[in-house]
């Protein structure tokens, strides 16, 4: 049984958006067709309380884009993004959301990020969705949404690590790209066992 799973389509992750990926808002009309193909649809929303550990602004003298040393390993400051009840961790507003079955919500605990749809960044504290695909006999996913680099990367990485057979659809991705992060996120996703798929081969 399949899934489609839609990774962080928000607001704030939008052009105009806190951390805006370049294009984001055009995977939303291949998603939403996309969508209509699925019998089980999950989203992930990023949810982050204010002051949140992720956050530059929450660190003396970091800028967005900096790196610090968290207990769990090294972690990318941003800019104040998806604050929880914000209209920017809100989905976008053409996303097609009806359909969906599952949000699972990343990124709460003050003290630890999550980009992954399966393990916080900790690599340690499960958001329970491994679990539920076990139980709804779900053992293969497709992937889209934001950001192709962080939290898409690391569901795709999480979720094969799991067990799971995952496409990731080129077309319906979008990252923030660091210093080259995407070319190597497709690398790093690929070596890992993930197939690439189009919108359009799975619409015909
Ligand atoms: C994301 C950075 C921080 C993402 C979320 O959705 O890829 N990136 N929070
Ligand atoms: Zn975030």
């Amino acid at each position: 049984m399949k899934a489609l799973l839609i990774v962080d389509v928000q607001n704030d992750f939008c052009p105009g958006g806190a951390l805006e990926v370049p294009n984001g808002d055009t995977i939303v009309p291949l998603i939403n067709k996309l969508s209509k193909q699925f019998d089980v649809i999950i989203q992930t929303q990023d949810w982050h309380p204010k002051e949140h550990s992720s956050f530059a602004s929450s660190h003396k003298s970091k800028a967005p884009f900096e790196t610090t040393e968290m207990p769990y390993g090294e972690q990318v400051l941003w800019p104040d993004h998806c604050i929880q009840g914000s209209e920017g961790a809100e989905f976008h507003p053409d996303l097609e959301t009806n359909h969906s079955q599952l949000i699972i919500r990343k990124g709460f605990r003050k003290e630890i990020d999550s980009y992954s749809a399966f393990y916080e960044n900790d690599d340690t504290t499960s958001t329970g969705l491994s679990g539920y695909l076990h139980e709804r006999n779900i053992d293969t996913l497709y992937t889209v949404g934001l950001a192709t680099d962080f939290c898409v990367k690391w569901s795709v990485i999480d979720g094969l690590e799991e067990g799971f057979d995952i496409f990731v659809v080129e077309d319906a991705v979008k990252g923030i790209d660091i210093e080259g992060s995407v070319e190597k996120s497709w690398q790093e996703m690929i070596d890992a066992g993930a197939q690439k798929v189009t919108t359009q081969k799975l619409l015909s």
